[in-house]
């Protein structure tokens, strides 16, 4: 990618619908008008839908499939919530990244990555994240709250993450406890919290999301195409990565908003309702100890409340629940 076509997508997004001329953009970045139609012919052929109309200019007419930072750093910062983004073509994990960058500073920021090579799930697992097709990314926050509110923060997010992708898609979008995502059925979505804690309470939480965005059956690993979904599949036409990326963010303002401001039992009875984990037999995985029983309730707190098959009682933190 050149070095300047970051400025370049950067000026066409900023001023369209409009045309802007080759000279215009020129003198904006003091390059020549050889270098800008050269960024443009290769914006071009990378499938940037610009359109170039002798003696008007330039105008990008459809906003592209591939991330530009030009696009997401100005469409981000309209939403106030993070102070610098960063978008990579590539990268082990976000999450790995988002731990490392959060270091020495007191920054809020978000990373997305067009590809992961090794995204991670919960306990290490692995979580496909293959290129172009989904939304791959890692929040960090800086809340001035106790440790133990993590958990309540992870509540919050589900329901911002799940609100975004009940925008896009036709179907019923349904929070699975503690962690996912799912649409009839099948994972759609998996998010983690975690965080960087001190005495006085919480450093850092970073919050890694990976949404199966444009995927169709066929592009799911033989192992997920059973249990995997992508907001596509449920959706009337390809998802733009970009409108539903500006959607999420703006949801999980809204719920990062809440979680500072009220307690989980003001949204209680929505994650209840919006929860699809009520009236069957589950098998529950909780420090390595597996058993089966049914969901009773999720109460103030955000503890599952659990009963097994014989009869007893436990109240869960967190856990992994097999549908
Ligand atoms: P999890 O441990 O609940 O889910 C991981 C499990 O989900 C895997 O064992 C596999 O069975 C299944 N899985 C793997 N990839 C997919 C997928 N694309 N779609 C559906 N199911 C899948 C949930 O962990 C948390 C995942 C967070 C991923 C984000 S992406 C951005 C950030 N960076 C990073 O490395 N992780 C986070």
């Amino acid at each position: 990618m050149s070095k300047y076509s970051k400025d370049v997508i950067q000026m066409l997004y900023q001023y369209q619908p409009e045309y802007i001329s080759g000279q215009f953009i020129a003198e904006q970045l003091s390059i020549s008008r050889t270098a800008v139609k050269k960024v443009i012919d290769q914006l071009k052929i990378e499938g940037c839908k610009v359109e170039s109309i002798n003696h008007k200019g330039h105008r990008l007419i459809q906003l592209p499939e591939k991330w530009y930072s030009g696009i997401v750093l100005p469409m981000i910062k309209e939403q106030n919530v993070f102070e610098h983004v960063e978008v990579l073509e590539t990268t082990e994990s976000t999450q790995l990244l988002a731990k490392q960058k959060l270091v020495g500073n007191n920054d809020t920021f978000l990373i997305l990555s067009d590809e992961q090579t090794k995204g991670k799930g919960r306990f290490n697992r692995p979580w496909s994240s293959s290129k172009g097709k989904g939304l791959w990314m890692s929040i960090v926050l800086r809340p001035n709250v106790a440790f133990d509110m993590i958990t309540k923060f992870n509540l919050f997010m589900a329901l911002g993450i799940r609100d975004a992708i009940q925008q896009f898609s036709n179907e019923q979008v349904e929070v699975k406890w503690p962690n996912d995502i799912y649409i009839k059925g099948q994972k759609v979505c998996g998010f983690l919290t975690e965080m960087v804690a001190n005495s006085d309470g919480i450093e850092a939480v970073i919050c890694g999301i990976g949404i199966n965005m444009n995927h169709l059956p066929e592009d799911f690993s033989e192992d997920l195409s059973q249990k995997a979904t992508s907001v596509r599949i449920h959706a009337s036409e390809k998802v733009n990565r970009y409108y539903f990326l500006q959607a999420l963010v703006n949801h999980i303002e809204q719920r990062y908003t809440q979680f500072l401001n009220t307690p989980f039992s003001s949204i209680r009875e929505e994650y209840i309702a919006a929860s699809n984990i009520w009236n069957k037999q589950l098998r529950f995985t909780e420090n390595g100890k597996q058993f089966f029983g049914e969901a009773l309730d999720i109460d103030n707190s955000g503890f599952l409340i659990v009963i097994d098959e014989n009869k007893e009682q436990h109240c869960l933190i967190s856990a992994d629940i097999e549908l």
